[in-house]
């Protein structure tokens, strides 16, 4: 068994990290078979929907702390191994969602805010971590995570590092929903699916829409969305979509 798990069924992809004996930290082989899975998932129309989750009682507590020092600097090690990893969530055309199995923190939490819904264990925590250890947010933090809480919030979490319990994370609109963690994977799996039958390309496209909205104008915007919108009529499931209504049923997209 790989350090990182992987269990197709049903057009979900579900990637387990699994190095369960440091709560699944981050080391080079393991962002090394992220980055190639989520390569994997870009380029196979089959999987329609990814799950994310941790073997273990943890998601991921970041880098692994003991391979720290070993001659790459930090920054190499971002802009090579970690920076892909999180670009190619944000940027994959399907949709990513986090199972939030126990603790997230440092550059585990990064990846759970890359992903576009989080669902966690009741039991999970929730820690900035990195100036515990006296570094700075990496790996896309200190972009997302104002965007989710506000400035100031995103602040107090990275400069104090407290631990958030789930029900904390709910509030803040960290997590989308909190479930007792033996029903965890089954909740996700419902949810996984439900996306994984949905117009797939409309999914992807409004990921575009999202990341454009951050940095963009009004009038970029509405230039943007009617470009998307074209695209996204010209979709296989949007003339799916137009029939179902049409004969009064449910449709059945096909991703395409
Ligand atoms: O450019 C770069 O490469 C730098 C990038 C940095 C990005 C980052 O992610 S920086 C932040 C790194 N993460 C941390 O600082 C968190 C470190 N871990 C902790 O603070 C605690 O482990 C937790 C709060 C996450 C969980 O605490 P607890 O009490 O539930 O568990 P524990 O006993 O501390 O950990 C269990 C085992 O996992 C333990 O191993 P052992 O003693 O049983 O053999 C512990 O050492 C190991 N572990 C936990 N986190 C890491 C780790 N091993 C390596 N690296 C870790 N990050």
């Amino acid at each position: 068994m790989g350090v990182l798990e992987k269990e197709l069924a049903g057009g979900v992809l579900t990637l387990k990290l699994n190095r369960p004996e440091s709560l699944n930290a981050l080391n080079q082989e393991l962002l090394a078979r992220l980055r190639e899975a989520f390569a994997d998932v870009a380029a196979d129309a089959a999987i329609r929907a990814v799950v994310l989750t941790g073997v273990g009682r943890g998601f991921c507590p970041g880098q692994d702390l003991n391979e720290l020092g070993r001659g790459e600097s930090l920054a190499e090690t971002l802009r090579s191994r970690y920076n892909p990893v999180i670009r190619a969530i944000l940027e994959l055309d399907k949709p990513v969602i986090a199972a939030i199995n126990g603790v997230a923190a440092g550059a585990g939490l990064s990846l759970a805010l890359a992903c576009d819904v989080r669902v966690a264990a009741a039991e999970a925590l929730f820690i900035t971590a990195f100036t515990r250890i006296g570094l700075v947010a990496d790996s896309g933090m200190s972009f997302l995570l104002p965007r989710v809480v506000g400035w100031g919030k995103a602040f107090e979490l990275l400069a104090l590092s407290p631990s958030l319990t789930a029900d904390q994370a709910l509030h803040l609109g960290i997590v989308n929903r909190v479930v007792p963690g033996e029903r965890l994977l089954g909740e996700v799996r419902l949810l996984a699916e439900e996306l994984a039958c949905g117009p797939t390309k409309a999914y992807g496209l409004i990921k575009r829409e999202l990341r454009k909205s951050v940095t963009a104008t009004l009038e970029d915007v509405l230039e943007y969305e009617a470009w998307l919108q074209e695209l996204a009529s010209r979709t296989e499931d949007y003339q799916e979509g137009l029939r179902a209504f049409r004969e009064k049923r449910q449709p059945a997209f096909s991703g395409q």
